[in-house]
């Protein structure tokens, strides 16, 4: 009844040549809103002693901070503003550097972030398992030769960027690298797929605790990983391709 008396009251007003608004309702969402900045899943001690957390906690709230809020500035009043996150980036050769490297820091951090989880809480899961660690071992031979391989892309990556392993559109699974704040989602990425797991190599990732040794920070980085989310997001991206 109500629908009624509305579309009613619509058709007169437009009749009437009244522009009709419905408020709050039809109000743009805030972009803080639809992007949103999320605390880091655990303390910023918690992924000790293989990421100290005076690195956490500047690169989580500096680092990823400033990105976040660059990102939202560049995007404010454009057809970005509603978005996803993933449409943005898959097209981001269209829109300004500014959304490629703010939008990039912004995702590819919260992506880190939840791609790590405390050591001791990996009692049983520290290595993939199921269809993952299956095409972990058909792709490189095995778990080792996927470390060996993703951490040279790390160790390897000149001046600032991150290490991926992702699944491409054939269902591949593929280690790549990206300079800046790039990753493989980007139609600009030499080779583009879904990533399943990164690791940033920029030095504010690393260097209080491990300075000029890259190496070092990457061979720790095992001690942390969140196979279980890594899984999921596998399982996630195998659906997505099909
Ligand atoms: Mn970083």
């Amino acid at each position: 009844m109500k629908t009624i008396q509305l579309t009613l009251i619509l058709i007169l007003a437009g009749s009437m040549g009244i522009q009709y608004s419905l408020g709050a309702q039809t109000a743009p969402q805030p972009v803080s809103q639809h992007f949103t900045f999320s605390p880091l899943p655990y303390a910023y001690d918690a992924l000790e002693p293989y990421i100290d957390a005076q690195t956490m906690e500047i690169h989580h709230s500096r680092h990823h901070q400033a990105y976040y809020n660059n990102f939202v500035k560049a995007v404010e009043g454009t057809e970005m503003a509603t978005m996803s996150m993933e449409n943005i980036l898959t097209n981001i050769s269209r829109y300004p550097a500014a959304v490629r490297n703010n939008g990039g820091g912004y995702y590819n951090h919260t992506f880190f972030w939840e791609n790590m989880a405390p050591a001791d809480k990996q009692a049983g899961h520290r290595a993939p398992s199921g269809k993952l660690a299956e095409a972990i071992d058909k792709t490189f031979g095995s778990l080792a030769g996927m470390k060996t391989a993703f951490a040279t892309a790390g160790a390897s990556r000149f001046g600032s960027g991150w290490a991926w392993l992702s699944l491409d559109a054939g269902g591949n699974l593929f280690i790549s690298s990206t300079p800046n704040q790039d990753n493989p989602l980007m139609d600009v990425a030499e080779k583009q797929g879904i990533p399943l797991l990164g690791v940033d190599v920029w030095e504010h990732a690393y260097y209080l605790k491990y300075q000029n040794k890259r190496a070092d920070y990457l061979a720790a980085f095992w001690n942390v990983i969140n196979w279980k989310e890594v899984e999921k997001r596998y399982e996630k991206a195998l659906k997505g391709i099909k």
